[in-house]
């Protein structure tokens, strides 16, 4: 079932003529840097940001970085708030198919500091997550802010949410939502122990060649995030949420293909591929009245004496 596919491929299709034809814009020699290359630059630069500046955290577990001008502890070398660091891949796709996996093959150092664990849950790859952020540069500069925190959905629709960036979105694996909230008689929300993290972004997980960080392109960029809210999704509205679609639970939602067409699990109206969309597959009970009962995900019957649940197995309805 392709409709769910044709429309993120339709508007990742978009979204590559539109920055096209700004990248062409006025330059006419213009033509992308090698991504190695551009890595190796960006990490001396983030490693002698580290060394040259320090971090304020207030009482409220804000960061802002100053340039070291009267002996303070480096970033590099603090032991409050340690640096820490992860090797991942651009995960940023050329297509929603299993085999769209992005041509990208740096290998990438992502520097982050853990303010505050958080006292929810971690978000999966797939999950809505409500943050608030502050991005700057490495001349300290902020580029963009949101402090009450808003949704971003993952594969995004817009270009230039914070999370379509995947450094920003990959170190969210490493902070958990809020432990609660309350509604303040105004009308805002108090957010209590919620994920709060520091991260370091290499341009290549960042904007690369866009030049969405005050103007300059292959600029990496420093992201406070807090990790207020997740929500489960169902990406292909087949009634099972995503988050039960990572059939082999590596965390991974694009390698899992039940029936071999090279749509994931979660994007596939009909998983098993026997001509009956899932949803039809897991009802349990259905008046004719319009009140119908979906099975809930972990009694969905097997096929017959089989152990694989129905709407993945193509011997049955
Ligand atoms: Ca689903
Ligand atoms: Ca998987
Ligand atoms: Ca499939
Ligand atoms: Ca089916």
């Amino acid at each position: 079932m392709k409709n769910i596919l044709k429309i993120s491929l339709t508007l990742s299709l978009i979204l590559l003529l539109v920055s096209c034809k700004k990248d062409d814009g006025a330059d006419t020699t213009f033509s992308l840097r090698d991504r190695q290359e551009v890595y190796n630059e960006d990490i001396a630069e983030i490693e002698a940001y580290l060394q040259e500046n320090y971090l304020v955290v207030d009482v409220n577990l804000n960061a802002s970085v100053k340039e070291i001008d009267n002996g303070q502890t480096s970033i590099w070398n603090n032991t409050t708030y340690p640096l820490q660091s992860m090797i991942v891949k651009n995960d940023v796709r050329v297509s929603s198919y299993i085999t769209g996996v992005s041509t990208d093959v740096v290998e990438y150092k992502l520097y982050y500091i853990i303010l505050n664990e958080g006292g929810g849950a971690y978000p999966t790859q797939v999950d809505s997550v409500f943050t608030a952020y502050k991005g700057w540069d490495l001349e300290n500069e902020v580029f963009d802010q949101n402090n009450q925190g808003m949704w971003f959905t993952y594969p995004q629709t817009t270009a230039f949410d914070p999370v379509s960036i995947s450094g920003y979105r990959q170190v969210l694996t490493k902070i958990k939502t809020e432990a609660s909230s309350a509604l303040n008689s105004n009308g805002t929300l108090t957010h209590n122990d919620y994920g709060n993290v520091l991260v370091f972004i290499p341009s290549g997980l960042g904007y690369f060649s866009g030049s969405n960080i005050n103007g300059v392109s292959y600029n990496p960029a420093v992201f406070q995030i807090k990790l207020f809210n997740r929500k489960e999704n169902d990406q292909d509205g087949d009634r099972i949420l995503s988050n039960y679609e990572d059939i082999n639970g590596d965390g991974d939602f694009y390698n899992d293909d039940t029936d071999g067409d090279n749509i994931p699990d979660f994007l596939d109206r009909d998983d098993d591929n026997d001509g009956v969309i899932t949803k039809f597959e897991i009802i349990q009970s259905n008046d004719g009245n319009g009140n119908i009962v979906y099975y809930s995900f972990n009694n969905i019957p097997f096929c017959g004496s089989g152990s694989v649940k129905k709407h993945l197995d193509n011997s049955c309805h």
